[in-house]
């Protein structure tokens, strides 16, 4: 309970680390480290006692817990020799804004497209008025949280926030006061509105698990997120339903938690995605979680043809191109490309918003995933990936910084789409 004696500090601590992956979608605080996240590890006696001091927000058993402390506590524990302390990231990420695209519809009037042009891509489709599929999936957005918004209200299945300072986690709150998750919850599963006017998403009959792991600013601290993404795996299970994460975050810097609730929900069947991020066109540019092996990493396409294809937007992030080419997903790899610049989809005010960065391309293939997975209930996630892959080889990218002939360091496999 220590930690309720903290709460003043944390709300001057400084916005860091983790960020969303869209243009504009993250706002600028001067950093005066007033308070420390940090996460504790030592022998299991020292970790009880720093607990009992400090308190714990999570605890990630024998890998030790996080907590947040002040200045003259965070000197303490630094000098705890039997105490490994780090002090959890706090970057602000280089998300290099693009200038914003033409606004979408308003409340009124409705989106200027029901289908965007990225669904058309997505569905390979020009005409298409109306999306369908994803029925029985669990799309876990681990974003700014939802609005409830006339095209999603009836998708919405469970709302969690792990950003607030004086819980870990609250139940049934997700306000987004960003615009982001509601954007990308959009292009997952909007249903076109309970009236029929409102837009679609890639698979609209998924549910959505809206965790709310950043704030309004569209920040947040990755033992938040390891911990929703944890949840996430956990409530899979105790549902026996079959889950996708969906993270339009990311940092330059990898996360040990992270990582590790990555990899603890891919064991659990989870198939995860994530963007590549907005740093491109340089090579080796992909943020984390996305470059983790065990998430998908999606780069963001333009709709621009050139060589014959899609385009690669420059600001998309790059992999490694020494592992590129081989077809084999290793760590920095990105792994398949999906519509990301000038996206039409949901926004906080209740109307629609038209914005650009991986942050709007990943929710395509988390959309495209839901849509395959619910049509084929009895292949595991890894046959699900093997299929994102498979049907991004059919549609190969060429265009853009970084493109080439198969697979590459710009776009991965490829596209992959409906049909
Ligand atoms: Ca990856
Ligand atoms: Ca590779
Ligand atoms: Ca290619």
């Amino acid at each position: 309970m220590k930690k309720r004696r903290l709460l003043g500090t944390v709300l001057l601590s400084a916005v860091m680390g983790i960020s969303t992956f869209a243009s504009g979608a993250f706002g600028q605080q001067t950093s005066s480290q007033e308070s420390y996240r940090v996460f504790i590890q030592g022998p299991a006696a020292e970790k009880a006692q720093a607990k009992a001091n400090y308190g714990a927000r999570w605890d990630f058993g024998v890998e030790g817990f996080t907590t947040t402390v002040n200045s003259q506590q965070y000197q303490a524990l630094l000098k705890n020799k039997n105490l490994t302390i780090e002090n959890l990231p706090e970057i602000q990420l280089a998300d290099k804004p693009e200038a914003k695209a033409k606004p979408g519809g308003g409340i009124a009037t409705g989106p200027s497209d029901r289908t965007p042009w990225g669904i058309e891509a997505i569905y390979n489709d020009a005409t298409i008025l109306a999306t369908s599929g994803g029925s029985g999936i669990k799309v876990a957005v681990l974003d700014t949280g939802v609005i409830n918004h006339n095209d999603l209200a009836a998708n919405i299945e469970q709302c969690k926030d792990f950003s607030q300072n004086k819980s870990p986690l609250v139940e049934g709150s997700c306000n987004d006061g960003n615009g982001h998750g509601t954007h990308v919850a959009g292009t997952i599963l909007a249903n076109g509105g309970s009236n029929g006017t409102g837009i679609y998403g890639v698979a609209p009959d998924s549910k959505l698990w809206a965790y709310k792991v950043l704030s309004d600013r569209g920040s947040g601290y990755s033992d938040d997120i390891a911990g929703a993404i944890r949840k996430a795996a956990d409530e899979g299970v105790r549902l026996g339903s079959k889950v996708i994460i969906s993270m339009s975050l990311g940092s330059s810097t990898k996360s040990t938690l992270i990582e590790d609730a990555v990899n603890y929900a891919y064991g659990k069947g989870v198939l995860v995605v994530a963007a590549a991020g907005n740093d491109g066109p340089g090579s080796n540019t992909i943020g984390y979680p996305g470059a983790l092996v065990n998430a998908v990493a999606v780069a963001a396409l333009e709709n621009v043809q050139e060589n014959g294809t899609y385009r690669v937007a420059d600001f998309s992030s790059r992999g490694n191109p020494v592992t590129a080419g081989d077809y084999i997903i290793q760590e920095r790899d990105v792994e398949v490309s999906a519509p990301g610049r000038a996206i039409e989809s949901t926004w906080k005010d209740g109307g629609y918003n038209t914005i650009s960065g991986t942050s709007m391309a990943t929710p395509h293939v988390s959309g495209l995933a839901a849509k395959l997975w619910a049509a084929n209930p009895s292949w595991s996630h890894t046959q699900l990936r093997a299929e994102l892959q498979n049907r991004a080889k059919l549609y190969d990218i060429k265009g853009g910084s970084g493109s080439a002939t198969g697979d590459d360091y710009a776009s991965g496999f490829g596209f992959p789409r409906v049909k």
